[in-house]
């Protein structure tokens, strides 16, 4: 089968998870056709059958805002002629779902019919989708998708709540690549802690992309709490628009030089494999993939119990979920599980048999199934 895959190129989950799925696809032997304005950070181009096109905009004065829907749907629509690819699988919405509805109407009018199948994310529902200036406009590529899916039961039920939605939506759950993540419970050649940290020192960790969502200051809150009571580092992967505020609590709170700022990274399993406990506190997430990487590398995770995060994060067995803002909480919990060593070993031994449940073995053949059921082989 032909796919062209339509995603974020970040960091962010979903841009992860669909070039997980495009590289998955193309190792099974179907021909997968990335469809973005930059090389996805995760993409392997060496694996065969996967295809790279870069959507690009020619920079106008008169245009406030390049119009990149106008690129990409002719993008999507010369790759689907060219290719002929037979289905579009489109992460995040917006304007992912918008731009493979207009390459539809306009391939339809060439006489091909492609599928489109749009996975949504989170924030393109539950932040920005729904906001009144882009509600009628993703309410309506929702609808017209010949598939939908979320990536938790909390999104769909969202995706129902905030728009007027006329069909099913699917549950595919976000999945992780077990092999790139399992170490040896005490670490391996490949983890060695006492480069970051004294033997009794434990490590927290917390990736993101330092956005208001995340309440990434609350990790520093919750870290000078765990602090006093235990000797700890605390690792921050990752950039964005909060981390000046978030160094300037560390330093207020007396912390700062606990902590190891590490910036965007390739290699998150190897810096998991680090790490004693992980940190989400967001206000929202539709499912957190990265505590689920965390857990992937015997992890345990102190969350917050918002959106889709108790359906990965199982309180009192892989971690413990707090309400948002709680910092008391979630220091308390922390230390629970750092209480001693061997506490410590049970929950990481729980995470790591949790996240084999969102094993890509069991999620792949999913979407390969709803692929199958929109296109008939010739
Ligand atoms: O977390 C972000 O802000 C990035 C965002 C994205 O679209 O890349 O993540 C969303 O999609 C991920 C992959 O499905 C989910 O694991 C995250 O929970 C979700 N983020 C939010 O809902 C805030």
């Amino acid at each position: 089968m032909r796919i062209g895959v339509v995603c974020y190129p970040t960091f962010g989950g979903s841009g992860v998870v669909a070039t997980e799925i495009g590289m998955a696809l193309a190792n099974k032997g179907y021909e997968v056709h990335f469809i973005t304005y930059n090389l996805p950070v995760r993409l392997d181009l060496i694996s065969s059958g996967i295809h790279f096109h870069q959507v690009q905009i020619e920079e106008y004065s008169l245009f406030h805002y390049q119009p990149y829907e106008l690129a990409l749907s002719s993008k999507m629509v010369q790759v689907a002629e060219k290719y002929n690819l037979e289905l579009l699988h489109v992460h995040y919405a917006i304007p992912h779902a918008y731009a493979a509805y207009m390459a539809k109407q306009m391939l339809r009018e060439k006489g091909i019919d492609i599928r489109v199948v749009t996975t949504l994310h989170g924030t393109d529902i539950t932040l920005v989708g729904s906001h009144p200036n882009y509600k009628t406009a993703v309410e309506f590529s929702i609808n017209h998708s010949d598939v939908v899916t979320t990536v938790s039961k909390s999104l769909r039920d969202d995706t129902y709540r905030l728009f007027d939605i006329n069909r099913e939506i699917e549950v595919v759950y976000n999945f992780i690549e077990i092999d790139k993540y399992a170490k040896h419970p005490m670490g391996g050649e490949d983890c060695e802690r006492g480069s970051i940290a004294t033997e009794d020192e434990f490590i927290l960790t917390h990736i993101s992309n330092y956005r208001p969502v995340k309440r990434a200051k609350d990790v520093i809150k919750i870290f000078a709490k765990v602090l006093e009571k235990k000797p700890a580092k605390l690792m921050l992967v990752g950039q964005g628009p909060d981390m000046v505020e978030v160094k300037q609590l560390a330093r207020e709170l007396g912390v700062y030089d606990k902590i190891l700022f590490l910036g965007n990274s390739l290699e998150v399993n190897k810096i998991l494999c680090y790490s004693d406990v992980f940190i989400l506190p967001s206000k929202s997430e539709s499912f957190g993939l990265a505590a689920l990487e965390a857990m992937a590398a015997r992890t345990p995770v102190i969350s917050t119990n918002t959106g889709g995060l108790p359906e990965v994060n199982i309180h009192g067995v892989t971690g413990f979920l707090s309400d948002v803002k709680d910092v008391n909480d979630m220091a308390k919990n922390t230390l629970k599980l750092i209480e001693t060593r061997d506490i410590l070993e049970g929950y990481k031994q729980n995470a790591f048999e949790r996240a084999k449940t969102f094993s890509i073995d069991q999620v792949l053949p999913q979407y390969e199934a709803i692929y199958k059921s929109l296109v008939v082989p010739a």
